[in-house]
């Protein structure tokens, strides 16, 4: 016993020496972005944001703040849905599936705002003369820290510039230095896409860029926004001309950023842009660098240093990020995956802060005044996969602007629910913006889906199975009924099947062939498992706050009548209602597999054959698809609980986008290309990595449930499951779990599902676990036995074999397992 915790200690002891040899986690090159934005390294602090182009002569730092919206307060629900509803249902039940889509875009689609697009502010750019003939070119994005810096020299001075947007204070910091006294001296001009704009310069050392948002889709643009830059020397002199500062002979400069607009929230836009810029930059101005930069980093910390990963490293660790990512997927370099997992953690943090906007398409980085899809909120599938990495990696303040969105939605969704459809509750369709518009947009194929509302109500049940927290989650309960309110009213009876469903609704951009190429449907896999899911969150959650036991009597009663999931001829998990699915259909989305991951409704141990079914789904799809669906395949493979598949998607996703055949892959800047850049594959892949080494969602806290042999050893610290436990120093090595510390946030049962025998580190025995879990966060549900077509011959899968203990735990104590 003595000589394996020796041994143990031992092996941590190597692991932590391996990873002190790396680079660290760093983003790091040897050539500047030129004029690719994809080049550029991404800073922010969830309310301001930055592309760092690392450019010698003319240097960019491409700003963003994230309530620059085009448009203004609106609404986008068209009332004529109503009266057009029960023709819609009647086509589609008569399997008149194009005329339903025709109705639908003439009566159902919004004739008003499709949603409105999240829009750069401006640019500062710093001009250096002379600085052509350069060497010793380097840049980095260190995550550890959340600092941008380039370095190189002229003329043999080693110039140094770094950047950071402080959590704290609320400002970029650039700091310009040289290893020469007197040698600093550049311009620095804001320039600006935007038609409305104002750019001035304020005494000498102050320019401003004032603006106006674009008006677009009939709605007029009025959000104002106010970036100021700042400029503090040390020696040198500054003059000005009508739009730039000059600067010369300078040992060394600061540059202060700060950028401020009117908008208070969805509703209100009555904020004073200049006066709060003005604030932020004066509040600031005063201090010293170091200790800007102590506390930023301070702040960072706070949330990046909970979890720790080390997959061991390898020499090609060595080569700069280009390399290492061209190089990805002939070599072995696991400490790559390392970097990109917390890269993405990296990214929620920068772009998602209580307080401020939810992350979007592109979390909060965009220089485009047109971007792709108005990198605006997609939620049947995208502003989801950005929230799964939040709690298990240790995340859980980074969801709030998440939640608060989905608060704001429920308020804006009610009316929706009323005027388009006549129903209780509220209810979003596919797509939402700052405004909070829950109207149906883009076309009949696309929009006629309306489960935002079901999807995201999960986010605000699930936050409470992670943290506990009863006030909580009596603050959001009703937000969560109101999402069961609306199905209740919506759900209607099939007249064929007799089950009730959502109707018209789709799976998510899909159709069959059989259905006229039409997407409009009734019953689709994925409704069904929504509403099973939120009927069931809504009840649960009812039952732990003690409150609707009528309602909860009423749910109960509906939810038997909900389709069961089916198994079709090819053996797959049926995506519609009847069993058309193509086993040659590529489609990226496979929504019906919502069932498997994120909802935990499709499992090995209580339903075989419909786990073996998501399988031959995911099989007959194939693994290259756009960026976020490759990493919503990571999750589902971690779930298969193939490992190697799983990191095959790694391999898929971390290739360099010119060379993926229709697909995504990943840009320089490691930003995921769906293509075009989209952030949601980053946080997809965090997630599915997370997932890879340990799951909490089938009813036992899982470790290490799908290994790949590339990562047979490593370590782990810091994850968080439901049921409140974190998850700290997990060390395995060959596959087998050596050591795992857990600390009970909340007391109560801890049933853990492990691949080899463990004990106490006392070496007490562990209770082998049987029936139930009893510990209340970790309820798996009832699902209806699946319906087998008759030309099926669906057999469960041989799985790994595990082990499964029970061990009772206090609040705030902490238990170490070694192996046995
Ligand atoms: C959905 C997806 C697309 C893209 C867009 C933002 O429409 O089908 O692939 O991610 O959202």
């Amino acid at each position: 016993m003595m000589r394996k915790s020796i041994l143990i200690i031992f092996f941590i002891c190597c692991l932590q020496a391996i990873s002190q040899d790396t680079d660290g986690l760093k983003l790091w090159y040897n050539v500047p972005s030129s004029d690719t934005w994809e080049n550029a390294l991404p800073i922010g602090n969830g309310f301001q944001a930055a592309m760092v182009y690392g450019n010698v002569e003319k240097e960019i730092f491409q700003l963003n703040e994230a309530t620059v919206w085009s448009g203004s307060p609106n609404r986008n629900d068209n009332p004529n849905a109503l009266e057009a509803l029960p023709k819609v249902r009647k086509l589609i039940f008569e399997g008149e599936y194009k005329a339903a889509e025709n109705l639908a875009n003439e009566k159902i689609i919004t004739k008003r705002s499709h949603g409105q697009m999240f829009q750069p502010v401006g640019n500062l750019e710093l001009t250096f003369t002379d600085h052509d003939d350069f060497s010793n070119y380097y840049r980095e994005l260190d995550i550890e820290k959340a600092i941008a810096k380039t370095s190189y020299m002229v003329g043999g001075v080693t110039y140094t510039r770094e950047a950071f947007i402080s959590f704290p204070d609320r400002v970029m910091v650039i700091k310009l230095s040289a290893d020469k006294p007197g040698k600093i001296a550049f311009s620095a001009a804001l320039t600006s896409q935007h038609i409305k704009q104002n750019i001035t310069v304020n005494g000498n050392n102050e320019l401003s860029l004032w603006g106006t948002t674009s008006d677009h889709d009939g709605v007029e643009g009025k959000v104002e926004f106010n970036a100021l830059a700042r400029i503090k020397t040390d020696g040198g002199i500054i003059t000005n001309t009508d739009n730039s500062l000059n600067i010369e002979k300078a040992n060394s400069v600061l540059i202060f950023v700060s950028i401020a607009s009117n908008f208070n929230n969805y509703k209100d836009i009555s904020g004073d842009e200049n006066q709060r810029a003005k604030d932020f930059i004066d509040k600031a101005f005063d201090k010293s660098f170091d200790k800007m930069k102590a506390e930023h980093i301070a702040a960072y910390q706070k949330y990046f240093n909970c979890v720790k990963l080390d997959l061991g490293s390898t020499e090609a660790a060595k080569l700069p990020t280009g390399e290492r990512l061209k190089n990805f997927n002939t070599t072995e370099d696991p400490s790559f995956v390392t970097l990109y997992y917390q890269y993405g953690r990296y990214l929620l943090i920068s772009s998602s802060q209580p307080g401020g906007q939810p992350a979007n398409l592109q979390g909060i980085w965009n220089g485009s005044m047109k971007p792709a899809w108005d990198s605006k909120y997609t939620i049947n599938i995208n502003t989801e996969m950005n929230y799964w990495p939040a709690e298990k990696t240790n995340l859980s303040e980074m969801h709030e602007p998440l939640l608060k969105m989905i608060l704001e939605l429920s308020e804006t969704g009610k009316e929706t629910a009323k005027v388009m459809y006549g129903a209780d509750g509220w209810l979003a369709h596919h797509n939402t913006d700052i405004w909070r518009i829950t109207g149906p947009i883009d076309g009949s194929f696309w929009g006629i889906w309306n489960g935002g509302g079901g999807w995201l109500s999960q986010h605000l049940w699930e936050r409470y199975l992670y943290t506990g927290d009863k006030k909580y989650l009596e603050s959001v309960y009703p937000a969560i009924k109101g999402a069961a309110e609306f199905y209740v009213d919506f759900l209607v009876e099939h007249p064929k099947y007799k089950w009730l469903v959502v109707a018209p609704g789709n799976s998510p951009e899909n159709a069959p062939k059989e259905h006229q190429g039409a997407s409009i449907t009734a019953g689709s896999t994925m409704d069904n498992q929504l509403v099973f899911d939120v009927f069931n969150a809504t009840i649960n959650a009812a039952k732990a706050l003690g409150v609707d036991k009528n309602f909860i009597k009423k749910l109960e009663g509906l939810k038997k009548r909900l389709p069961p999931m089916q198994i079709g001829k090819h053996n797959q998990l049926q995506e519609w209602l009847d069993d058309v699915d193509s086993p040659t259909d590529k489609h990226r989305h496979i929504s019906h597999l919502y069932g498997l991951y994120p909802s935990n409704q499709i499992s090995p141990y209580r339903n075989p054959k419909l786990f073996a079914a998501a399988k031959n789904t995911l099989l007959q799809r194939g693994d290259v698809s756009t960026g976020w669906s490759m990493g919503w395949k990571v999750n589902w493979w971690a779930k298969m609980q193939d490992g190697n598949h799983a990191y095959k998607l790694i391999q898929n996703q971390l290739t360099p986008l010119s060379t993926v055949k229709g697909g995504g892959g990943t840009y320089n800047n490691l930003f995921d290309a769906h293509p075009p850049f989209q952030i949601d594959g980053n946080f997809g892949c965090t997630s599915g990595i997370t997932e890879m080494l340990m799951q909490s969602s089938d009813g036992a806290i899982h470790l290490i449930p799908a290994l790949p042999d590339n990562f047979k050893n490593g370590m782990i610290s810091g994850l968080k499951t439901k049921g409140g436990f974190t998850i700290e120093d997990m060390v395995w090595k060959n596959g087998q779990l050596l050591s795992v510390k857990i600390t009970s946030n909340l007391g109560g049962n801890l049933r853990l599902r492990i691949p080899n025998e463990m004990q106490f580190e006392s070496g007490n025995k562990l209770n082998k676990a049987s029936g139930e879990n009893p510990n209340s966060f970790f309820l798996v549900p009832k699902i209806k036995d699946p319906v087998i077509s008759g030309a099926s011959t669906i057999q469960p899968l041989q799985l790994k074999k595990t082990f499964l203990y029970d061990i009772p735990t206090e609040k705030g104590s902490s238990y170490r397992f070694v192996l046995k």
